[in-house]
């Protein structure tokens, strides 16, 4: 059966905060899943622990939902059990740039086929308020009453640097305009062979009152309005610099895809994925799991 936004909705109550920035992130994933006219049985969805992580409550669809920061691997084994699959997952920069950091590269530079959208609001949600990866140098909460003393974590240029095929920012907010661009962004993503991280601009109206949405609709441009081409990984680097620097020249944030590169993907490469098709197809009734099984009695 085709997804359609109607067939997607849930009976499930909406625990989001109202104004809250993952409002405007649902209703573009269920665009774009709609346009792309997937069938039900053709996309996964696996979501980590944050507000973000409620996100399968309100999609009827196939979803996994993980420990906290774990997307990257349970996606990465989905997607090498069935490469047929679309895998798409869902992350906060709690749990995709602190505990579920160190997945991220490697998932990076393996080029496994599947898209890593992570709703970036610069604060620990769920938990009320913690300073997170990508709060701002100086972000005073309750973890760091003072103004945070770290940099903010650039998850663009760390995606560049680690060889990333696709690398995209959207702004899912903030009127028409936006919420057409991220519908296009993430399908392009979504089509993307290879690995593609969506690092959204998501707003916490309850509490980061730094990154609000005037903030962002002050500052946010399309890179593709100024011609930019996503070609150039040098240049690419470069505009994932830019951050709003008031003062300096570029004091934008550019939205859109920063990079893009035809590669083969890691699951392409394995032979035994070729030779003998996905695991998920391969035939288990002559697989005996006892004498492996008895010695975990
Ligand atoms: C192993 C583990 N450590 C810590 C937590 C507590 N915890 C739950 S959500 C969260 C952070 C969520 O932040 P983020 O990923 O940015 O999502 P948001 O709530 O902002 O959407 C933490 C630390 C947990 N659930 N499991
Ligand atoms: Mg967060």
């Amino acid at each position: 059966m085709k997804i359609s936004i109607p067939l997607l909705k849930t009976d499930q109550p909406n625990y989001w905060c109202p104004g809250c920035g993952d409002f405007g992130v649902l209703s573009v994933v269920k665009q774009t899943l709609t346009e792309l006219e997937f069938h039900f049985e053709d996309v996964v969805l696996v979501a980590g622990i944050g507000c973000f992580g409620k996100i399968p409550n309100y999609l009827n669809m196939n979803s996994f939902k993980v420990i906290h920061g774990r997307v990257l691997p349970i996606a990465i084994g989905i997607k090498l059990a069935n490469p047929k699959l679309t895998v798409i997952g869902h992350s906060g920069d709690g749990d995709g740039y602190a505990i579920g950091m160190g997945h991220l590269p490697h998932a990076i530079r393996k080029n496994i086929d599947l898209t890593f959208i992570v709703h970036d609001n610069g604060v620990y949600g769920l938990t009320t308020g913690q300073t997170s990866p990508t709060s701002m140098k100086g972000y005073r909460s309750k973890s760091t009453p003072l103004g945070s003393a770290e940099e903010p974590i650039n998850p663009i240029a760390l995606a560049i640097a680690s060889g990333a095929t696709f690398v995209a920012r959207i702004y899912p907010s903030g009127g028409r305009k936006n919420v057409e661009h991220s519908v296009k962004v993430l399908r392009q993503a979504i089509q993307h062979h290879g690995f593609a991280l969506v690092d959204v601009l998501q707003v916490c109206k309850t509490f980061n009152k730094v990154n609000t949405y005037d903030y962002y609709n002050q500052r946010i441009y399309q890179l593709e309005e100024t011609g930019y081409e996503p070609n150039d990984r040098v240049m690419a680097f470069q505009k994932a610099l830019e951050w709003g620097n008031e003062g300096l020249p570029d004091n934008g944030i550019p939205i859109g895809v920063f990079y893009r590169e035809e590669k083969p993907a890691f699951e392409d490469q394995i032979p035994q994925l070729k030779e003998a098709g996905p695991p998920a197809h391969q035939p288990i009734d002559s697989i005996q799991i006892s004498k492996v099984a008895a010695r975990f009695r």
